[in-house]
């Protein structure tokens, strides 16, 4: 039997209606200890209802617990934030969200339905201020010639270039794994691929000066930890210098053409395509070259990494056994049509969806119908350019009516394809590359 979905996808009314206060926290973390009758809202919960309501709210100190703010009155699916429609909002953290698989048909993902992941508080949007003196710092050990850069500068001083880039968070799909590991229960949403548009991070590091001893990178950027404790930050993490001096490693400001928008990292980020998302630092204001291995917040410990081997699931692995992830696995996603609808009887039906492969290329595309047994191949697409994804489609044919599951099943340039159901369990969840089944109804 397929197994249930454990993350629970219910709308913003569902939610309140069973515990609004307990809904509070999910949604603003606002803790129970912290309010008064009235329910202050902690900082961090405010800064998530500001952003989610489109500003500053002058009387939140007068808010009632477990209240719904009015602004989401017509919601009665998927809760929305402001600026982003129709994600899906995790339950752990004050803004994480994702996108259902048949937002994301189209071929580059727009801003309202690019997924969010923040492991701490975004910067306050009111005071960025005026983003053309938002500064850049280029330090680290292995820097001979530190330096900072206004992004006015930036733009004025390197090369601009646009690419597609897939950014999909190393803990997409950990939803599915058993037994089930912490984290956001991403399903298979924490996924997009947009135009970004910036300077190569290799011109401004070369122009910094890269000492021969260097080895990594590693970013910072405005937003806070979740405690705001001033001395820690949220997470700050690299990459090897190699990955760094790809041509597709980039220091953008644009999406899509157009500002990035707040919560995916306004006004500046670090755009390092096919590796878990986290190497993409939002809110970018320094980067370091290092001459080892960059330690900064979530570098350590278990974070982003899987046991270097494969062990039973459930297993304990301890610090020295996890290795970092590089490229993310070969995988794929059905966007069309969407899961669940009932369609007539007809000829043929089209499918069409996205596959993208890490640092590889997607080689060849399958779909099935009879829950693996056999696959039939679809048509796929080059990539607009290295590490954007690509898409495909197939026509199918189905006998009679009934209920089905459409499968896809996506194979990298190295002949490694997707697993048809679950991939190796690793202790904290990440990299679930299994294929991406929906239903369809054929009456
Ligand atoms: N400064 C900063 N950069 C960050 C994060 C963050 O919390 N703060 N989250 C990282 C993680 S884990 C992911 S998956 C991506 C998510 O990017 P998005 O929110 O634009 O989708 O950003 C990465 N960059
Ligand atoms: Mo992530």
């Amino acid at each position: 039997m397929p197994k249930c979905n454990k993350k629970k996808v219910i709308g913003i009314h569902e939610l309140h209606a069973g515990d609004p206060i307990a809904a509070d926290k999910i949604l603003w973390g606002r803790e129970s200890d912290s309010y008064t009758r009235r329910g202050f809202l902690k900082k961090s919960g405010l800064v998530a209802m500001a952003a989610a309501l489109g500003g500053f709210i002058p009387f939140a100190s007068k808010m009632p617990r477990g209240l719904i703010p009015a602004a989401f009155a017509a919601e009665s699916e998927a809760f929305s934030i402001e600026g982003k429609e129709g994600l899906m909002v995790l339950n752990d953290r004050p803004i994480n969200a994702e996108t259902p698989p048949h937002l994301l048909d189209d071929e580059f993902t727009p801003a309202k339905h690019f997924f969010v992941r923040n492991n701490g508080l975004p910067p306050d949007p009111g005071a960025i201020g005026d983003t053309s003196k938002w500064e850049l710092e280029i330090a680290g050990e292995s820097c001979t010639n530190p330096q900072k850069f206004t992004l006015a500068e930036l733009q004025k001083r390197f090369k601009h270039y646009t690419y597609a880039i897939t950014l999909e968070c190393g803990g997409n799909g950990r939803s599915e794994f058993n037994p089930p590991a912490k984290g956001n229960q991403w399903s298979t949403g924490a996924v997009g691929c947009s135009n970004w548009t910036g300077v190569r991070l290799r011109d401004v590091l070369e122009a910094c000066g890269i000492k021969d001893n260097a080895i990594y990178i590693g970013y910072y950027g405005a937003d806070s930890h979740l405690s705001r404790d001033p001395t820690k930050d949220a997470i700050s993490r690299g990459v090897p210098m190699e990955k760094a001096l790809e041509d597709e490693s980039l220091i953008a400001w644009r999406f899509n053409g157009e500002d990035i928008p707040h919560l995916n990292g306004f006004p500046l980020r670090l755009i390092i395509g096919g590796w878990p998302a986290s190497v993409s630092g939002k809110w970018l204001n320094k980067i370091v070259i290092r001459n080892k291995v960059h330690d900064g917040q979530k570098m350590n410990g278990q974070a982003y990494r899987i046991s270097c081997e494969s062990v039973a699931p459930g297993a304990k692995v301890a610090d020295e056994d996890m290795c970092i992830i590089h490229s993310m696995p070969v995988k794929s996603l059905i966007t069309y049509p969407k899961s669940g609808v009932t369609h007539a009887l007809k000829d043929t039906f089209e499918f069409r969806g996205k596959a993208w492969a890490g640092d590889l290329e997607v080689e060849k595309m399958e779909v099935s119908i009879d829950f693996g047994s056999t696959w039939q191949l679809a048509k796929l697409e080059k990539p607009v350019n290295r590490l954007a994804w690509q898409i495909w489609s197939a026509k199918l044919k189905f006998q009679q009516r009934g209920y089905y599951e459409v499968w896809a099943r996506a194979t990298d340039s190295k002949g490694t394809a997707q697993p048809t159901i679950l991939p190796g369990w690793n202790p904290k969840g990440y990299l679930n590359n299994a294929c991406h089944r929906i239903a369809v109804q054929v009456a």
